[in-house]
């Protein structure tokens, strides 16, 4: 039922096969993607897909984002159903750039957002079931591959304290528990690798460090992340 197939023979081919890469951020919430995002935005000329967070608190005047926080059971599905249509815009927009950088994929919407819901009991299996043929058509017939993907691996304690202080209305309802889920689950898909197939290598950044500490690791990485072996 989990649905972890991912076809290799698409790929993100241009020109005379000139091969294109792909690099997730991948991580808990507040987990601090988007510092790394900037990072990379600011001092290269890749180009960078940030998490179309946006348009989940506002579609067509209703925030999906908010009303899943308030009643995860009955908008779970509804979210998790736009998150993968948008997540599957981003994968595959044509690339304007060499390598492409996003914030999270819809495999990790897949394997860790929506595996929570049904984990935890607020998502129907049958709601599951639905996500998950909708996945592995997608993963069959389009082109969604990864490269690498950097997780930014934290304690949940660092997400919940940044969680706290960057005050996103929606969130404020988020326990621990919430983030200590997540984090499990982040675990078992890229550490121990028992979840399901991992679409790409992995390459795991400790973030729990200040902003400072964390923009000299991606320094220091920088030629790993941005030129993943093939
Ligand atoms: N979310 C969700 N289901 C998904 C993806 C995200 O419910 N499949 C939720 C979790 C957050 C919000 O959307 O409440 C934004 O997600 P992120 O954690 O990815 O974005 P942040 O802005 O928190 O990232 P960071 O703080 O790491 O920069």
């Amino acid at each position: 039922v989990g649905g972890c197939s991912q076809d290799a023979a698409y790929k993100h081919l241009v020109g005379e096969g000139e091969k294109k890469t792909v690099i997730c951020i991948e991580g808990n919430i507040a987990s601090g993607k988007t510092t790394c995002l900037d990072y990379f935005a600011k001092t290269t000329s890749i180009e960078v897909l940030t998490e179309p967070v946006l348009k989940w608190r506002n579609v067509h005047g209703h925030n999906l984002l908010g009303l899943m926080y308030q009643d995860p059971s009955r908008w779970g599905i509804t979210l998790q159903t736009y998150i993968q249509l948008t997540m599957l815009d981003q994968h595959t927009r044509p690339m304007i750039s060499p390598v492409r950088m996003m914030e999270r994929s819809i495999h990790s919407a897949k394997h860790i957002f929506v595996e929570n819901l049904y984990r935890s009991g607020r998502m129907p299996e049958v709601d599951y079931i639905v996500l998950t043929e909708w996945f592995e058509w997608i993963t069959k017939n389009t082109d969604v591959s990864v490269d690498l993907i950097v997780y930014l691996q934290t304690s949940p304690e660092t997400c919940y304290e940044r969680l706290k202080n960057r005050c996103r209305k929606e969130e404020k309802i988020i326990a621990m528990e919430y983030l200590e889920a997540i984090h499990q689950l982040y675990e078992e898909w890229l550490i121990k690798q028992t979840l399901c197939k991992v679409p790409s290598p992995v390459l795991v950044i400790q973030a729990d460090n200040d902003m400072q500490k964390m923009i000299e690791k991606y320094e220091e990485n920088r030629d790993q992340i941005l030129t993943p072996s093939k």
